[in-house]
């Protein structure tokens, strides 16, 4: 348990399901480059190394930016939803709350299910292709994106593209 200052951690070695709660001020956690499998609360930044990471949020922090780096890596978010910023993940799952999910880079192939609420996708600038499954809404920017939609909810989702430059 962290204390309520601003905490930054390194894992060096963890138990695999370890459970880590930062607590209050704006926490950072470096996951170990071996890659981890951990339980995650309270931190407002997470930044994955080399090694397969398995991340699981029990809460989430608003605008919380996870970069889970190099390696096959899996985030699953909080059950109850919320904003996040997400890079070099391979695999996000969504549960029942509304997910509102930024990508900031994403590896090619990627695949993301945002589960069941209403559910808000914004692609990486620099385009790539996803493979997306539950998602209400998916707003691309200005990069070439290439998606899978491999189940939609029941209305069609939404899709926004920028307008193009006249
Ligand atoms: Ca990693
Ligand atoms: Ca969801």
């Amino acid at each position: 348990m962290g204390s309520a200052g601003n905490d930054t951690v390194v894992l060096l070695a963890t138990p695999a399901g370890a459970t880590i709660d930062l607590g209050a001020g704006t926490d950072t956690l470096t996951l170990s480059s071996a890659g981890d499998t951990v339980n995650l609360k309270n931190i407002e930044s997470v930044v994955g190394l080399g090694g397969n990471d398995t991340v699981v949020l029990l809460n989430t922090v608003a605008g919380a930016t996870i970069d889970l780096g190099a390696g096959t890596d899996t985030l699953t978010l909080s059950s109850a939803g919320g904003s996040v910023n997400l890079s070099s993940i391979e695999s996000v799952v969504g549960l029942g709350g509304n997910d509102t999910v930024v990508l900031q880079t994403s590896p090619a192939g990627a695949t993301i299910d945002l589960g069941a609420g209403t559910d808000t996708l914004t692609l990486s600038a620099a385009g790539g292709s996803v493979n997306l499954s539950n998602i209400e809404s998916v707003l691309g920017l200005g990069g070439t994106d290439t998606v899978v939609l491999q189940s939609s909810p029941a209305a069609r989702p939404s899709i926004w593209a920028p307008a193009p430059i006249p």
